[in-house]
């Protein structure tokens, strides 16, 4: 596949999950516009859908259709999304700059910041309750919320806090926990409620499992890599900041050559797991993509 027909299909891609996010959100009421306008802010700015496309692109590749994958597909990014605006909290990265420009809390206010936050986590679990396929509901529910949780996400934002100024916990076994829960796993969890949700089994599910582990890690591996070498123009946030705040990172314990080399392995480990099941060239084309990319 060229770079310009995974252009197209990324752009096309992006607008499609902008109209269904934006069809997702709940009306506004005056007493709560202000909250209203944040989740907007934060949901509908901008931002590369990545968790969505794969949600989308995956099932539909499977024989799901979008009616099944767009309540999941969105909930990930209103996840992906409340991450974002938690994580940029003076609590925790204290970030100014998010997606081009400023990052909720300074647009809005601090409590404002964090309930945007909790409105989109909670939406995002009534957008999947709300899936037309009854039936696809526990699994994907159950799927989201482990990826997003105590079992995920969160612990791996938690582990990586921990980690954070302090050298002597530098070490591979805390950098692969912090990685495959904090990213990896919420990326895993999007193309694995699209295998999900077109309800394959067996080896086609195996070869899919292979493929959502190894490109959530090789994503991370790229962010990190990224935090070195882009600039705050392509980036869209402060870059240079994680290596400043002694944060655990790829780099750090494998240098940046040894970083660019693992993160081309996940990607090569990405593209083989899926060799042979027809229709996913454009996955393949994303794995690389997802190292490739330069924001
Ligand atoms: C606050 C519970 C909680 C978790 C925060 C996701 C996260 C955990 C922190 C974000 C910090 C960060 C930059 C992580 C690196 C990987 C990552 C999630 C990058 C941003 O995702 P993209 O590149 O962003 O998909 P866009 O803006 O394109 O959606």
């Amino acid at each position: 596949m060229t770079t310009g027909t995974l252009g197209t299909f990324l752009a096309e891609s992006r607008a499609r999950v902008d109209r269904l996010l934006e069809a997702s959100l709940p009306p506004s009421q005056p007493p709560v516009a202000r909250l209203h306008e944040a989740v907007r802010y934060a949901l509908l700015g901008s931002g590369k859908r990545v968790r969505p496309i794969l949600c989308l692109h995956t099932g539909e590749v499977l024989g799901a259709s979008e009616e099944q994958l767009a309540p999941v597909a969105c909930a990930l990014e209103m996840i992906h999304c409340y991450s974002l605006i938690h994580d940029d909290l003076p609590a925790m990265d204290d970030d100014e700059l998010r997606r081009g420009r400023a990052t909720l809390h300074i647009a809005y206010d601090e409590a404002t910041a964090i309930l945007a936050g909790d409105a989109l986590l909670t939406l995002a679990f009534e957008t999947i309750a709300g899936t037309p396929d009854a039936g696809l509901v526990p699994a994907l529910v159950a799927r989201v919320a482990r990826a997003a949780g105590m079992r995920g996400m969160v612990s791996g934002q938690a582990a990586d806090l921990a980690a954070e100024g302090n050298p002597v916990s530098h070490d591979e076994p805390l950098l692969s926990f912090v990685h495959s829960h904090k990213t990896a796993a919420l990326l895993e969890a999007s193309v694995l409620c699209g295998v999900d949700a077109a309800r394959v089994e067996g080896e086609v599910r195996g070869a899919f499992e292979t493929f959502a582990e190894a490109l959530g890690l090789a994503f991370q591996v790229a962010d990190d890599i990224l935090d070195i070498e882009a600039s705050a123009d392509t980036l869209g946030k402060t870059p240079g900041k994680d290596v400043a705040a002694g944060k655990l990172t790829y780099p750090a314990i494998h240098g940046l050559e040894g970083s660019k080399r693992i993160a081309r392995e996940l990607s090569d480990r990405a593209c083989d797991a899926l060799a042979g099941i027809p229709g996913t060239e454009t996955l393949a084309a994303l794995a690389r993509y997802v190292v490739e990319r330069s924001a």
